[in-house]
């Protein structure tokens, strides 16, 4: 159980003791307990293990210490259960939602019956709540605008959503003097595909200013906490943002704390234990001295305990620490590794900018090459005009190879992989280009075993080279598509063929633990970044995070070998 679970737990009792009219010193007692754990710095599971008693910590009864033992060793807490069984179900639901007090909450249940949010926007919608006594329709419409906030609050966010924020913000606090180090820590420097809040480090010669600047932001939406040293914000759809900053030579143990993952960092503090050494934000504590050694940089902290620097993206107990500590931590893929793109679109089918426009883009992001893969039918091209614009292409392809833009475009398409298997252009057709990616793009209801035979089918064709986003999910909106992904990359190892990492960040399709097994099954992988754009192409470092977090180092990527390797992939080298 975390702490936020614990006192939140609290936080109801509290809630239900109201309800029953009991004594207000006894509710307070609860509450204030379920603030005090919520603002803890470490884990009452972890406390308990290292031996605290939780009595010595302010704000905390016997009692109450008691019952925060229960809830971690058994994951309930019997007063708890006896006390919900007294109400309606569901009641504590209600309470969730801001605004809705215990009253409240326990009127909208014996009155109308209402057991869960989601009966609660009902009852809203059809109008019984504005029926009850002294509630009305303004009341019911306020209560429905907390449900919306509060499920917004609890969506995590894409990492596409979340980086763009916090880069604007880092940027404005960045303007301010005297400030360093400025990193967004946990789960987004970690480059996890969704993030539930963002955890902003940073150091400064006079903090206090620097959270004046931040809570004033004209980003900020509600300024949830505020101290010298640090505060709570929140941004626009419902992003919260803390910001901490501490002195300058403290940044090392601060910004690895915070950074995470918490399975990393339970590791790293049990293998620690051993050599008498606790872990913090603050430092690292010789546990017999009670000496606390600060780090500036994370290199130096690592370093003390003997470990090699870990990057953040592996940081999550996957075996990264005792490969660290034999020295033996892989060298992951940089973007400065990518030499091109493999997957683009231009105007011949859905894209905004014309060939040559995606070609001068990718020059200047120093690429040697760039596939121009658009679609072979659907999206704006009639399909009897399918093989014209592929002639139309090869043609354009060709003036510009021959200019002097000093970029090589390789002649693609993205085929479709139809519902039944077979692809959306002839085969002399693809024969003729040097790349093509072979996507689904229709029926993605099929079952697993028709789904897995049509994208397997597809990698055996000798005409394919890559498979675009295997899995065809997209965060938040699509759920991914059921097939035998072992079967799957098993194939592409066995034949030769990549399959992609699509960059887009409503893609992230390989996704990292997808990645990671395919390329222990020896499948190549391709970073693509689909874009419709020119400054789509830049979205390549989201994709890169994918290929980090599955441990990829540059051989393990297609589109980090030259030209000529590329070619010789496709086996198109007598060609070129
Ligand atoms: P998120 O925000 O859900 O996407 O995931 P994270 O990893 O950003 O988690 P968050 O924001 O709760 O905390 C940031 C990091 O701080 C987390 O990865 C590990 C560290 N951390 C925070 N609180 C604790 C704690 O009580 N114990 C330990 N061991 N680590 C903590
Ligand atoms: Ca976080
Ligand atoms: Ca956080
Ligand atoms: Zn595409």
């Amino acid at each position: 159980m975390k702490n936020s679970d614990i006192a939140e737990v609290f936080e109801n009792i509290a809630d239900l003791l109201e309800l029953k009219g009991e004594n207000k010193f006894k509710i307070r007692a609860y509450s204030r307990a379920a603030q005090v754990i919520s603002h803890l710095r470490q884990e009452m599971e972890l406390m308990h293990e290292e031996g605290t008693d939780f009595r010595d910590i302010e704000g905390i009864g016997d009692a109450i210490a008691k019952k925060s033992v229960e809830l971690i060793t058994t994951g309930k807490l019997k007063f708890y259960e006896d006390l919900k069984a007294e109400f309606p179900e569901g009641i504590i639901n209600l309470l969730d939602v801001p605004g809705i007090g215990p009253k409240t909450a326990y009127r909208l249940s014996t009155e109308l019956g209402v057991g869960s949010i989601e009966q609660l926007e009902q009852a809203i919608k059809d109008g019984r709540v504005a029926t009850l006594e002294r509630m009305g329709e303004k009341t019911a419409a306020n209560i429905l605008h907390a449900i919306g906030a509060f499920r917004r609050k609890d969506r995590r966010i894409p990492l596409g959503e979340a980086l763009p924020a916090v880069e604007e913000v880092i940027a404005e606090l960045a303007k301010v003097p005297g400030v360093r180090n400025l990193t967004a820590a946990g789960s987004l420097r970690r480059f996890k595909e969704t993030v539930g809040d963002i955890d902003l480090m940073g150091t400064a010669d006079d903090p206090e200013t620097v959270i004046q600047v931040f809570v004033k932001l004209p980003q900020v939406r509600q300024v949830l906490s505020q101290g010298p040293t640090k505060a709570s914000v929140i941004l626009p759809k419902g992003l919260q943002a803390d910001l901490r900053m501490v002195e300058h030579a403290e940044f090392g143990s601060l910004l690895q704390h915070f950074t995470g993952s918490k399975e990393h960092n339970v590791a790293l503090r049990t293998r620690t234990q051993a050599q008498g050494l606790s872990l913090s934000e603050y430092g690292i504590t010789d546990v017999k001295t009670g000496e606390i050694k600060k780090f500036a940089d994370e290199h130096s902290f690592y370093r003390y305990l003997g470990l090699q620097y870990i990057p953040p993206e592996i940081r999550e107990d996957m075996g990264e620490i005792g490969l660290a500590a034999k020295n033996a931590i892989p060298a992951l893929v940089e973007i400065q590794n990518i030499r091109g793109d493999l997957h683009a679109h231009t105007t011949a089918s859905d894209g905004m900018d014309s060939i040559e426009d995606m070609a001068k883009a990718a020059k200047a992001l120093g690429y040697e090459y760039l596939a121009i893969t658009d679609h072979s039918s659907g999206r704006m091209i009639p399909a009897d005009k399918k093989l014209d614009r592929v002639k139309r292409q090869t043609a354009e392809i060709k003036r510009i190879n021959s200019s002097s833009l000093g970029i090589y475009l390789l002649d693609g398409v993205e085929v479709d992989i139809k519902a039944d298997g077979s692809l959306d252009l002839p085969d002399e057709v693809l024969a003729g280009l040097d790349i093509v990616i072979g996507s689904v793009h229709s029926s993605f209801l099929q079952d697993r075993a028709q789904m897995t035979r049509r994208i397997i089918g597809a990698i055996e064709d000798p005409n394919i080279d890559i498979i675009a986003h295997p899995t065809c999910r997209k965060i938040g909106e699509r759920e991914p598509v059921d097939v035998d992904l072992e079967a799957l990359f098993r194939a592409a190892a066995e034949h030769g063929k990549a399959l992609e990492i699509n960059a887009m960040p409503e893609r992230l399709d390989l996704k990292d633990l997808h990645a990671y097994r395919a390329r222990e099954l020896g499948a190549m992988l391709s970073i693509g970044t689909d874009s419709h754009a020119t400054n789509h192409l830049a979205l390549m470092k989201f994709g890169i995070g994918v290929a980090r977090r599955a441990w990829c180092q540059p051989g393990d990527i297609l589109n980090t070998r030259s030209l000529k390797d590329v070619l010789h992939f496709l086996k198109k080298d007598k060609v070129a």
